[in-house]
C-alpha cells in the first residue's frame, strides 16, 4: 500500500483539525444522514480519551462519532479522489454525505476508500463512527462484557487483557489524495545485494490500475543522480557499487515510478528504499553481512493529552534520545506504529522489529506469576479466543503497508501469547507460514515470550528465527532480589542457547517500575538506584553469552495504563518519564551503549 504524498500527478488534503465529537449514549439513535447533533470538538488526529474534562466521556466503552466538512477544489474533481486513514481505532463505520462508504475493522492499520461518487459540490460532510469495544475476536484482546443501568440502557465495558490504556479514536492522519483514473497502485522492492561485489539487484514490482503503454523505472540515489534505469512492471535494476543502509547510517535510494500512456506521464510515485541485507544464520542476526547487536527498547505510542495520537515532535526527540544514548533500534510494542515514525526510521538509521496488535492472547494473563512454579501450567487461551481471522487480516495489512521500509528488520507476530498452552502451535503455525509468504523481502519473523513459556514449556520455539524474551526476574519474580534473579537469568539463558544452538536469543523486555526522584540507600524497588542496579545485573549476564543477540529493554518512556493497584498513573517502568526526562539509568545506559559497537559486539 503506498504512502499518500504529492508527487507531479498526485495532490494530498490533509484533514486534521477540529472535528465534531460525541459518545454514543445509544440512547438516542444517530442518524448520519443528519449532522451530528452536538457542537462539542475534539482534534484530530489524536485519541479522543484525553482531550475531555469528563471522566465519562474518557473511559468510554463502545462507539464514538466524529464529523468534519469539507470542500475539494473544482479542477481536482476530474481525479480520482480516495479518502485514506492512518488508522481508526478500533473499528469504523464511514459515512460521506450520509452514506456509509467503507468501514474497517482493526485499529492500527491504514485503509482507503475513492469517494469521487459520493462528493457533492461543496461543504461535504464526513463522518465517522468509530467503536473502541475488545474482545475475544480482536487485537488486542479485551475483557468485554456488558450491563445494564437503572434505567435498562446498555453499558458496555471493556477490561484491557493487556498493560496499556485503550486509547481509541482517530489517532493517525486523515487524507484526502487525487490520481489519475488510470493510476500506479503499489509498487514492492526488493533489495538483493552482493555484499563482496557491493552491487545490488533491485527487484521492482508495479502494480497499476486502467490502461498505460508503458511503465518506467528510474533508480536515483539520495542525491537525486539516476543510478539506473529500466521498463516494465516487474524488472530487475542493478546498482554498480551500492551504498549499503547501516544501523544508524540511513542512505535511502528512490524508485521513481512513471506510467506513461501516449508518450506522457500520466502517474508518478516515488518510493524510497535502502539496500540492505537482513539473514538470521549461525545464531547471529547479520545485517549486511555482519553480525547485529540490538540496544534499544520497547515503546509506545503513549504522551500527554494526545495519548496514542500521532504526535510527530515527540517521535522526533524520542529517535534523538535513542541515538544519544547509542541505542540503534526499537520494537513497534504492542502494535504497528504510524506510517511517518516508519518513515522516520528509514531515514535515521533505526532498526526496527515491527509488531503486529496481537497482544493479549493468553486468557490467564495478569500479575499473578505464581504458576511459573508449576513446569506444566496450561490455560484455555486457545479454545477461548477467536482471534486467528483478525490475526491474518492484520498480518497482511502490516506486511502490505511496511513491506519496502528499510528499518524494518524483523516482524514480531505476537506478544506475550500463552505459547506454553495447548493448541498454541497449531494457532501460530499457519501465521508463521503467512507471514514468510507474504514478505517480499522474507524478513526473519519472531514473537516475544511471557515468563511462563520457558525452554522446557514453550511449544513454539520453532516457529522462531530469534528467541525473543520478555523477563522480569528481579522484579515480579523475587522482587528486589538481584542475587537470584541473576542466577535465574543466567541459568535459562544457559538452557536456552543448548537447547536452540542455531537461534540467536534477545531479550524484547525487562525492567523494573521507577518513580522518578525516588532514592534509597537500600537500593529499594521503584528507586532510582534499584533501576540501575536492576540493568547492571542483567547486562552482566547478557555479555557472558555469545548468541545472545541484543537488549531491548522496558520501557522507553513511563506510560498510560487502565488503573489497578499495580500502577499509579500508569506503568513507570520507562527510563525516560512520560514527559521524557531522563531517570538516572539512562547515564549508566549511555555509557554502556555508547561502548558497545553495533556489530561484531560478540565476537571474541
Ligand atoms: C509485559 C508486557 C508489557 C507490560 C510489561 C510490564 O509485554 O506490555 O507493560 O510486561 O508489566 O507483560 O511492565
Amino acid at each position: 500500500m503506498l504512502y499518500p504524498l504529492t508527487t507531479p500527478s498526485r495532490t494530498l488534503l490533509d484533514l486534521s483539525g477540529l472535528w465534531k465529537f460525541m459518545i454514543d449514549e445509544e440512547i438516542n439513535p444517530i442518524d448520519p444522514k443528519k449532522p451530528l447533533p452536538i457542537e462539542d470538538v475534539i482534534s484530530v488526529p489524536a485519541s479522543f480519551n484525553d482531550q475531555t474534562a469528563s471522566k465519562k466521556i474518557r473511559e468510554h466503552n463502545g462507539f464514538v462519532w466524529c464529523e468534519t466538512n469539507f470542500d475539494i477544489a473544482k479542477p481536482l474533481r476530474s481525479q480520482r479522489l480516495v479518502l485514506r486513514f492512518g488508522s481508526a481505532t478500533h473499528e469504523a463505520w464511514v459515512y460521506l454525505n450520509g452514506k456509509e462508504i467503507t468501514h474497517h475493522k482493526g485499529g492500527f492499520t491504514p485503509f482507503e476508500v475513492e469517494i469521487n461518487d459520493y462528493l457533492k459540490d461543496s461543504n461535504n460532510r464526513l463522518t465517522v463512527k468509530l467503536s473502541n469495544i475488545l474482545d475475544y475476536t480482536t487485537l488486542p484482546v479485551g475483557n468485554y462484557s456488558e450491563t445494564r443501568d437503572k434505567d435498562g440502557h446498555i453499558q458496555r465495558h471493556v477490561d484491557e487483557n493487556f498493560d496499556f490504556f485503550n486509547y481509541a479514536g482517530l489517532q493517525r492522519p486523515v487524507k484526502i489524495y487525487s490520481t489519475p483514473k488510470d493510476y500506479i497502485g503499489d509498487i514492492t522492492v526488493v533489495p538483493d545485494v552482493d555484499l563482496e561485489k557491493s552491487n545490488a539487484d533491485i527487484h521492482i514490482k508495479v502494480a497499476t490500475e486502467g490502461h498505460f503503454d508503458e511503465v518506467k523505472v528510474t533508480l536515483l540515489n539520495q542525491d537525486g543522480v539516476q543510478v539506473a534505469s529500466g521498463t516494465g512492471v516487474d524488472q530487475t535494476l542493478q546498482i554498480v557499487d551500492a551504498h549499503l543502509w547501516q544501523p544508524l547510517h540511513a542512505y535511502l535510494y528512490t524508485a521513481k515510478v512513471d506510467a506513461i500512456e501516449n508518450g506522457e506521464v500520466v502517474d508518478t510515485y516515488s518510493e524510497e528504499f535502502g539496500v540492505r541485507k537482513i539473514e538470521v544464520k549461525n545464531a547471529q542476526f547479520l545485517i549486511n553481512g555482519k553480525p547485529f547487536y540490538f540496544k534499544g527498547f520497547g515503546k509506545h505510542e503513549d504522551s500527554y493529552v494526545h495519548g496514542r495520537g500521532f504526535n510527530e515532535p515527540v517521535n522526533v526527540l524520542d529517535i534523538h534520545l535513542m541515538k544519544d544514548m547509542g541505542a540503534n533500534s526499537f520494537r513497534t510494542s504492542h502494535y504497528p506504529y504510524s506510517e511517518e515514525m516508519m518513515r522516520l526510521c528509514d531515514r535515521e538509521g533505526i532498526v526496527v522489529i515491527d509488531e503486529t496488535p496481537a497482544v493479549g492472547l493468553m486468557t490467564s494473563f495478569g500479575f499473578d506469576v505464581s504458576m511459573l512454579e508449576s513446569d506444566d501450567y496450561q490455560d484455555d487461551t486457545w479454545t477461548k479466543l477467536k482471534t486467528a481471522e483478525a490475526h491474518r487480516q492484520v498480518i497482511k495489512e502490516i506486511i502490505d503497508r511496511d513491506k519496502n521500509h528499510a528499518c524494518v528488520a524483523m516482524w514480531s507476530i505476537a506478544n506475550e501469547a500463552a505459547t506454553f498452552s495447548k493448541g498454541a502451535y497449531e494457532y501460530f503455525k499457519p501465521l508463521f507460514d503467512e507471514a514468510h509468504e507474504l514478505d517480499p523481502q522474507k524478513r526473519p519473523c519472531t514473537y516475544t515470550s511471557i515468563m511462563m513459556a520457558n525452554p522446557k514449556t514453550d511449544n513454539c520455539i520453532s516457529l522462531v528465527d530469534v528467541i525473543a524474551l520478555n523477563r522480569y526476574y528481579g522484579w515480579y519474580v523475587g522482587n528486589g532480589d538481584l542475587e537470584t534473579a541473576e542466577r535465574a537469568t543466567r541459568d535459562e539463558l544457559k538452557e536456552y542457547s543448548e537447547k536452540f544452538p542455531d537461534k540467536p536469543i534477545m531479550y524484547t523486555e525487562y525492567g523494573a517500575d521507577t518513580i522518578p526522584g525516588l532514592h534509597s540507600n537500600y537500593d529499594e524497588p521503584f528507586s532510582e538506584e534499584f533501576q540501575e542496579d536492576y540493568y547492571r545485573m542483567a547486562s552482566k549476564v547478557f555479555d557472558e553469552f555469545p548468541h545472545f543477540v541484543g537488549e531491548q529493554l522496558w520501557n522507553f518512556a513511563d506510560f498510560q495504563t487502565k488503573f489497578g493497584i499495580q500502577r499509579v498513573q500508569g506503568n513507570k517502568k520507562g527510563i525516560f518519564t512520560r514527559s521524557r526526562e531522563p531517570k538516572m539509568v539512562v547515564r549508566y545506559l549511555k555509557n554502556r551503549w555508547t561502548n558497545i559497537p553495533n556489530f561484531d559486539y560478540k565476537k571474541k
